[in-house]
């Protein structure tokens, strides 16, 4: 007695397979529907699993000794076998195709939502954690979709530390440093701030900037702050930062710009991190532009994490369409998003990054 156990997708193709096999007296032991692959057990694929058994010397097939007696086919004979042969691989063909059809569609809701937090690059980890909670809800049948939007958002929403924009204090002036690779948009970034605090809400702002290193660095800040009407400052040593604070010492806003470095090259790294232990901001902001690849922020976030950044500011949002990316980075660095940038316009393109906006983007319901 031979046993063997046959997968198929549906009781045909389990059927067929027995019957090649195990030749037609095969016996079925068993039928019974199973599910197989998915993710979370989500999206497996119903399947139907056979138990076959036969006679093993009836499922060898002996080997014919051509028959002496037997009357050759004609050739009209032939044609009519190759044509009959030519009708059961179609008929094979159909009932494969028909049986990869799945059994069982995924809610469409549900299905569209996945394939969404999928294209937005979203972390597979957090995609499964978004998604779990739905889950339940999907397989008693009890949703809609903008009950399931409206949970997603909520979920997203409790990922998320609540936007902290700039703080201002009470008797000293705020010292906001801007960090991170070169050519993210922290000095663009810093004018749109400058702009928005001195004209929007009558702040004594100041620039100071210590990127020395990039050819028109200081002149891109000092053109900012010539149109601002507001001091800018220039820092090459951390030596001289002492004098350069005490003369702004009666401004109630300092945004200090910072050269932009590789996260591979540790000595400018360092060279930041002893201006900075000099200056003691009272918020390290690290700026990203959502157009890099994840693993490349994380790579950034870990190679700045000796900086002691508190808070991330998302740059460029208007040349991409995957906003995963800005859930990856503040999930991975457990910081505050403080601010987002839609744009190169001085003041206009930047906004609080609001934990609400951010889920919005990520779930491409926002513009
Ligand atoms: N599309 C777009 N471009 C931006 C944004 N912010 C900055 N930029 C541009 O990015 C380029 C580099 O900006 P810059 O501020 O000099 O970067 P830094 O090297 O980090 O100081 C400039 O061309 C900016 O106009 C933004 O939100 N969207
Ligand atoms: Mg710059």
């Amino acid at each position: 007695m031979r046993i063997k156990t046959y997968i198929a997708d549906n009781i045909q193709e389990a059927l067929y397979k027995v019957k090649s096999e195990l030749g037609r007296d095969a016996i079925i032991l068993q039928t019974r529907q199973i599910k197989k692959g998915g993710i979370l057990g989500l999206f497996s694929k119903p399947k139907v699993e056979v138990i076959a058994a036969c006679d093993v010397n009836r499922s060898e097939r002996p080997q014919l000794k051509p028959n002496p007696y037997a009357i050759p086919l004609r050739e009209n004979h032939q044609e009519k076998l190759e044509d009959i042969k030519n009708e059961i691989n179609e008929v094979k063909d159909l009932l494969k195709s028909l049986s990869a059809k799945p059994f069982l569609e995924i809610p469409p809701p549900l299905g569209e939502i996945y394939q969404k937090l999928t294209s937005m690059e979203i972390e597979k980890n957090l995609i499964d954690k978004m998604i779990e909670g739905i889950k339940q809800k999907v397989t008693s049948g009890d949703f809609d979709k903008s009950d399931v939007i409206t949970y997603l958002k909520n979920q997203i929403v409790s990922m998320i530390k609540p936007a902290e924009p700039i703080r201002f204090l009470e008797n000293e002036p705020s010292k906001i440093a801007f960090i991170g690779p070169t050519g993210v948009g922290k000095t663009t970034t810093i004018a749109k701030l400058a702009a928005m605090y001195s004209l929007n809400q009558g702040k004594k702002v100041a620039l100071v900037t210590a990127d020395t290193y990039r050819v028109g660095a200081v002149e891109q800040l000092k053109t900012y702050g010539d149109l601002l009407e507001i001091p800018v400052e220039v820092i090459f040593e951390p030596t001289e930062v002492p004098v350069v604070m005490k003369k702004l010492s009666d401004c109630e806003l300092i945004l200090i710009d910072t050269m932009g470095t590789s996260p591979r090259n540790k000595m400018q790294i360092k060279k930041i991190k002893s201006l900075i232990e000099t200056i003691k901001p009272t918020e390290i902001h690290m700026v990203i532009s959502v157009t890099t690849k994840t693993k490349d922020v994380y790579e950034i976030l870990e190679s700045y994490k000796e900086l002691n950044y508190q808070k991330l500011i998302f740059t460029k949002l208007d040349e991409t369409r995957s906003y995963g990316l800005i859930l990856n980075a503040i999930c991975s660095s457990n910081c505050s998003p403080s601010y987002l940038t839609i744009g190169q316009n001085v003041p206009d393109d930047i906004e609080v990054a609001s934990a609400a906006k951010i889920a919005d983007l990520v779930l491409g319901g926002s513009n």
